[in-house]
């Protein structure tokens, strides 16, 4: 599971703040994980954003994305743990507002 949360609500267009908080199929934090973001659009012909999360505390995962455009987001996280197959999650931030 991924929990996240994007700061600040509702998002605007420039920088936006996310953070997850993955959780193994126990319900326990993953720590020590590194986590890459893509955020795309739902339409054609636009790059992707792309960063690498930072953990300021074991389990917490934080990114600084800035999305460039008004309209509905879709993010591609990609999870990698030392010895364990790579985990994809994706959410949405709809609705992001002109700056
Ligand atoms: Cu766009």
């Amino acid at each position: 599971m991924l929990a996240h949360e994007v700061s600040p609500q509702p998002a605007r267009v420039g920088y936006v703040t996310i953070t997850l908080r993955p959780t193994d199929r126990a319900g326990k934090p993953v720590t020590g994980a590194r986590i890459f973001l893509e955020g795309h659009m739902s339409h054609a012909g636009m790059p992707a954003a792309g960063i690498e999360m930072t953990e300021p505390e074991p389990g917490r995962y934080v990114g600084v994305m800035e999305l460039s455009m008004a309209g509905d987001w879709i993010i591609i996280a990609r999870v990698i743990v030392a010895g364990q197959p790579e985990i994809e999650r994706q959410f949405e931030i709809k609705g992001v507002l002109p700056a």
